[in-house]
């Protein structure tokens, strides 16, 4: 594996139900590294640019407007593997069907309100990272803890 970077959101449900920290804490300990974050409530029109794959699906409207309801906390995160290790951290998209010890299984309970969004691949992480963040916004740093997460 190799250094990569991936988006994570978390979704106007988490930020309202104060899960911030817990989720964040969740990537924080498993060694990735934070280079980027904000807080942003995106427009109806970015919303649809975020999801746009999901265009032709019966929930599109709905997935829009809840994303662009309120207060999302949009990251970037960094380490090897980050990409599918992040998705794993995540959990499967229907909570009903996540494991526990994952984020949505621990803490969600239905596909509509899953609280949390991840890249699912690298196309997407560039492609998503880029509507979200401008390239300066992305902080290049090394942490103290690298040599001890990485030997
Ligand atoms: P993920 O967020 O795990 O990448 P996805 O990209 O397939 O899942 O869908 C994006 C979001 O759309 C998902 O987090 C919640 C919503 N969604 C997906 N399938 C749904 C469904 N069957 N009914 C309602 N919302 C759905
Ligand atoms: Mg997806």
């Amino acid at each position: 594996a190799q250094m990569e970077q991936t988006f994570i959101a978390i979704k106007p449900d988490g930020v309202q139900r104060g899960l911030i920290s817990e989720i964040v804490s969740r990537f924080e300990r498993k060694g990735f590294k934070l280079v980027a974050i904000k807080v942003v409530v995106p427009s109806k029109e970015f919303a649809e640019k975020h999801y746009h794959d999901l265009k032709e699906r019966p929930f599109f409207n709905g997935l829009c407007d809840f994303l662009s309801s309120g207060p999302v906390i949009a990251m970037v995160w960094e380490g090897e593997g980050v990409i599918k290790y992040g998705r794993k951290l995540i959990g499967a998209t229907d909570p009903q069907k996540s494991e526990p010890g994952t984020i949505r299984g621990d803490l969600a309970v239905v596909v509509g309100r899953n609280i949390i969004h991840g890249s699912d691949g690298p196309e997407t992480a560039k492609d998503e990272i880029n509507l979200w963040f401008k390239p300066e916004d992305l902080v290049s740093y090394s942490s103290n803890a690298e040599k001890w997460i990485y030997g």
